[in-house]
């Protein structure tokens, strides 16, 4: 019944330590001393091995380390071993800390006052109001829905979009295709917390960002692939749009020749929005398991038809 990491191994070797701490009865390894691999019937993986059932003859299970599974080729993955996203707390509040503070910089002109430093202006900007700058999250799942729930403490004018219809207390909700064009029309700020599938692949392109008003902006936590960047860098060239935010790349990292790098209206951080915490995943995982010998649900469980 052994657990196998295979991610980063600085925090696999926190890992090793809570699970030696909480749960001694499960073998624990750190990739790549799989031990006997007969034995390995959980996988934790930011990438599993190729052929994951080929190397690890009677996985189960295998848990993704992150929010994501877009990096898993599940089409090696056969049917009968289970595929886990994480939903854990430590992800969500990260991001939450991150989306808002992208929000906040943008909503208190910070990109224009770095501008004015490099000047040396002192030159006040007319401050708007909360409740008149609206706020758009596309996708509303375990992230999307926890950014709304604190951005909605500031004012913000919230809304979200996402595939099936939701409801979240003080957003408006936006569901499915045919309503995008109208999240787009009424917001100033967006920000994509979308998971990559053959649908969200490349979704934000010129002719949604041309769907936005004049001078909005926009923050992408999602993934890189999402975004054509050219067109990114057209909409805030030609002044459609008035920033961007980037946490996420394609690829990553970006070659140093990349405009993005240098531009001033384009902020970038190396995909650090957030990261899954060793010290509340652990008892996730360990959760999940239990369910899983018990043959209940687990809790983030990937529907292979959706992609996420
Ligand atoms: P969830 O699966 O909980 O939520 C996904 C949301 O997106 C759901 O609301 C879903 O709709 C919506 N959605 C999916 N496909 C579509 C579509 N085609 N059209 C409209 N809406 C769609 O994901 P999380 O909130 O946990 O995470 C979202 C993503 O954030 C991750 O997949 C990852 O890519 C990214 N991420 C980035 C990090 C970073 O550091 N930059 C860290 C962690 C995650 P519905 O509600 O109908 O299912
Ligand atoms: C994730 C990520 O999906 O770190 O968890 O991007």
């Amino acid at each position: 019944m052994t657990l196998l990491y295979k991610a980063d191994p600085e925090r696999g070797k926190q890992w090793a330590q809570l699970f030696a701490l909480k749960a001694p009865e499960i073998p624990f390894r750190l990739w790549p001393d799989t031990g006997e691999a007969a034995d390995v019937r959980y996988l934790a993986a930011w990438q599993p091995p190729d052929d994951p059932a080929r190397t690890l003859p009677n996985l189960e299970v295998i848990f993704s380390v992150g929010a994501g599974i877009d990096q898993f080729d599940l089409s090696g993955v056969p049917e009968h071993i289970a595929v886990v996203r994480m939903i854990e707390p430590g992800i969500v509040e990260g991001m939450v800390e991150y989306a808002t503070q992208s929000v906040l910089t943008i909503h208190r002109d910070l990109f224009d006052y770095a501008l004015q430093q490099q000047q040396r202006v002192w030159r006040a900007l007319p401050v708007r109001p909360a409740a008149s700058r609206r706020v758009g999250v596309l996708g509303l799942g375990m992230l999307g829905s926890a950014v709304l729930e604190r951005l909605r403490l500031f004012g913000f004018a919230c809304a979200g979009w996402s595939r099936s219809p939701r409801t979240l207390p003080g957003v408006q909700c936006y569901a499915g295709a045919e309503a995008l064009d109208a999240f787009l029309a009424r917001t100033d700020i967006l920000v994509c917390l979308l998971p990559l599938t053959e649908a969200t692949r490349g979704l934000l392109d010129a002719t949604l960002f041309a769907k936005l008003p004049r001078g909005a902006s926009f923050i992408n936590v999602g993934r890189g692939p999402q975004l054509d960047q050219p067109a990114l860098l057209d909409a805030l060239d030609r002044g459609h749009l008035r920033n961007a935010i980037l946490d996420v790349a394609d690829p990553e990292p970006l070659p140093p020749e990349h405009p993005f790098w240098t531009h001033p209206r384009v902020r970038l951080t190396p995909h650090i929005a957030s990261a899954t915490r060793p010290e509340t995943a652990v008892d996730v995982v360990l959760e999940n398991i239990r369910r899983h010998r018990d043959g209940l649900p687990m809790l983030g469980l990937i529907d292979r038809t959706r992609g996420y």
